[in-house]
């Protein structure tokens, strides 16, 4: 059985060309997966449907089309950059939309998947703003901005937050356990995959495995599930892959309390 792919947090932009070219190269890569999912991030600020594309994005949206017309299908979860990519952009690229938290089969098992933002629960300042940008109507009016206000907002966003997350607490950015176990009790689910903290591990939760993706500045970093269970790699630009954590399947009698 093939691999299911999952990839976040890679913050495509014009000034990191590495990061695309990245994932260009784990095109045949993908092109063997049985299915390929990103969980947010893939852009470093999105603004819009209707904002041009940037040069060396549309390769990128290239490969995702072209994986998705040859039946492979790009599931897309939205990140907090990349919160306001819609139904024409998910379209034009054949990408599947996926809600903020969702459970899916997968190799015999159900996956928890969220972007991972949401965890982040003792970051109370983030939380606050999360709750405004992603309110449905806040959403709706933003769209409507004038592409110049918001680009003007998305840099005053991103100015604000990296002098935000410099003084912040490296403990308060990370997962609480009690929203990570609380998701997975009520999803049903032992095994959760997220990205956001930039902390790629496999973690032994009490309430199952939580796989966290990385980002990509140093190599391209992916999940791979399989019938083998979960491997965390990351691939560097000769193409080198090293297992930075892997994990069999959770025995499903330790799920049902057996
Ligand atoms: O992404 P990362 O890891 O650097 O930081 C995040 C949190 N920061 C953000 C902000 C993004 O970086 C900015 C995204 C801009 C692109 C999308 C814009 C599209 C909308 C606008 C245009 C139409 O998400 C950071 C977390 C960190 O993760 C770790 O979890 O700490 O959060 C912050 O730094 C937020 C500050 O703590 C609070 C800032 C308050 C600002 C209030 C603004 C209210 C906006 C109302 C607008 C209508």
């Amino acid at each position: 059985m093939a691999e299911t792919i999952f990839i976040a947090d890679l913050h495509l932009c014009e000034s990191a060309p590495d990061i695309a070219r990245r994932l260009l190269a784990l095109g045949p890569r993908l092109r063997q997966a049985d299915a390929v999912y990103i969980l947010g991030d893939l852009v470093e600020a999105w603004i819009g449907d209707d904002a041009p594309i940037a040069p060396g994005l549309q390769p990128v949206l290239d490969l995702l089309a072209e994986l998705s017309a040859h039946g492979i299908p790009v599931h897309f979860q939205h990140g907090n950059r990349d919160f306001l990519i819609g139904k024409r952009l998910a379209r034009q690229v054949g990408m599947v939309l996926l809600p903020e938290a969702v459970v899916t089969p997968l190799h015999g098992h159900r996956i928890a998947l969220v972007h991972g933002d949401q965890l982040c629960t003792d970051d109370k300042p983030y939380q606050r703003m999360r709750r405004i940008l992603r309110n449905p109507i806040v959403s709706f009016l933003l769209r409507r901005l004038p592409l110049a206000a918001r680009e003007r907002l998305a840099s005053g966003l991103r100015a604000r937050s990296r002098v935000e997350t410099q003084r912040k607490n490296a403990f308060i950015m990370d997962i609480n356990h009690d929203a990570v176990h609380g998701l997975m009790t009520r999803l049903g689910v032992d095994v959760l995959i997220h990205g956001h903290t930039h902390r790629p591990a496999i973690h032994r939760e009490s309430s199952g495995l939580r796989a966290v993706l990385g980002d990509w500045e140093r190599g391209a970093v992916l999940i791979a599930l399989g019938a083998h269970g979960l491997r965390l790699e990351r691939v560097d630009d000769d193409g080198t892959a090293h297992v930075l954590d892997q994990a069999s399947w959770p025995d499903p009698l330790r799920r049902n309390g057996v």
